[in-house]
């Protein structure tokens, strides 16, 4: 958890050393420079105007250096090992020659601008080693949201040459789906529970998993482990029926071009299980590059991107425009006493800010 900030009181912070020149800085970041990759982020996550531009430009600039880092999302509830598991996990790949970033979509920052994932303090091997990055959430909610802001930094992570990106949220909410948008296989960590195994996970992250682990696999745990996952996979096979012109569809993930999600068990905590794990993914990913499914899902979601930064830059427009908020204003008084229609104060509000058709 973060603490309280300890700042003393008249703590004056040091002024910040000034900008490098656009070009510079991208080639630093290119070169995985540190320092200048955290202060591309910041820049990202900037809502200030003019900062907006400079970031659009220096994501111009870094496009091409992008999209080769295999891209994993990790969900869980609180609690299920998240951090345990990529602090063991990300040492395992460090130690294979791969550099890894944790970035994190924490919902709760949302409203409360806390931010509790990416705690470095969880995951002190990963933190200290030169070749993992990791970022907390942005701690407030920003302009295109905390999916966008955490996209543009994956991307910049990707340019710093990081080959593997873990994008972390807590399993509440709606930040699945937005961890499910910006990466090619979404990991869903899950713990065997007391009574029905299943509890705790809604259909709606069942579909969207690509890969389903029960962790804590370990000590007395281990055969209510080992329950749960059997379990687990009865309701997969229920959720992902074979297609009808399938007829001798085996269990293997992918064998037969139908990627039925495994459920694997592994211990965060002990490492058993991890090599498998990894293998699992690669196996996923290696399904992805075939027959274009890889640029299919990326293409996707980048044109569903673009259209959640029009909605995104058409509500800053709404509530930047004068007539258009006093006239909201106005009708959100007369819908809530029922007296105009919802779709009627819509077209109001629209029109005031000269969007009808
Ligand atoms: N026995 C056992 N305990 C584990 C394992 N993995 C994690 N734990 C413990 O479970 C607790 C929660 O682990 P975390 O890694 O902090 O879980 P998290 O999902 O990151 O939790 P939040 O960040 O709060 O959402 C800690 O006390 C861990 O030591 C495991 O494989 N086996
Ligand atoms: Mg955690």
């Amino acid at each position: 958890m973060s603490g309280p900030s300890s700042i003393a009181p008249g703590f004056v912070p040091p002024p910040r050393p000034p900008r490098l020149p656009l070009e510079q800085w991208v080639e630093r970041v290119r070169a995985g420079d540190r320092n200048a990759l955290s202060r591309a982020i910041t820049l990202m996550e900037s809502t200030r105007p003019a900062d907006r531009i400079e970031a659009q430009r220096f994501l111009d600039r870094i496009m091409p250096d992008t999209g080769r880092a295999y891209r994993i999302g990790l969900t869980g509830t609180p609690g299920a090992g998240k951090s345990t598991l990529i602090e063991s996990w990300g040492q395992m790949l460090i130690n294979r020659g791969h550099k890894v970033a944790v970035l994190a979509v924490d919902p709760s920052s949302w409203r409360s601008g806390g931010s509790l994932l990416g705690d470095k303090t969880r995951m002190p091997g990963l933190a200290a080693s030169p070749h993992a990055y990791i970022r907390p959430s942005p701690s407030a909610r920003t302009l295109g949201g905390v999916g966008a802001k955490t996209r543009e930094t994956l991307l910049l992570c990707e340019a710093a040459g990081f080959d593997v990106v873990v994008v972390e949220t807590v399993g509440v909410g709606q930040s699945e789906a937005v961890v499910a948008e910006l990466t090619d296989t979404l990991v869903v960590l899950l713990i065997a529970g007391a009574g029905d195994s299943l509890q705790g996970i809604k259909r709606g992250v069942l579909e969207l998993a690509d890969v389903l682990v029960i962790n804590k696999a370990d000590g007395d745990n281990l055969s209510r482990a080992r329950q749960a996952a059997a379990q687990l996979r009865a309701a997969v096979k229920l959720l992902h029926p074979p297609p009808a012109d399938a007829d001798n569809i085996s269990d293997r993930p992918g064998a037969d071009g139908v990627w039925l999600p495994p459920v694997l068990t592994l211990s965060a905590a002990t490492g058993t299980g991890l090599d498998e794990f990894w293998a699992t993914l690669q196996h996923h990913r290696h399904y992805l590059n075939q027959q274009g499914r890889l640029e299919k899902l990326r293409a996707g979601q980048a044109v569903r991107w673009m259209w959640s930064m029009v909605r995104e830059g058409l509500n800053q427009y709404l509530q930047n425009h004068p007539r258009a908020r006093q006239v909201a204003h106005q009708v959100e008084v007369e819908v809530e006493q029922g007296r105009l229609t919802p779709n009627a104060a819509a077209t109001a509000i629209l029109a005031a800010a000269g969007l009808t058709p």
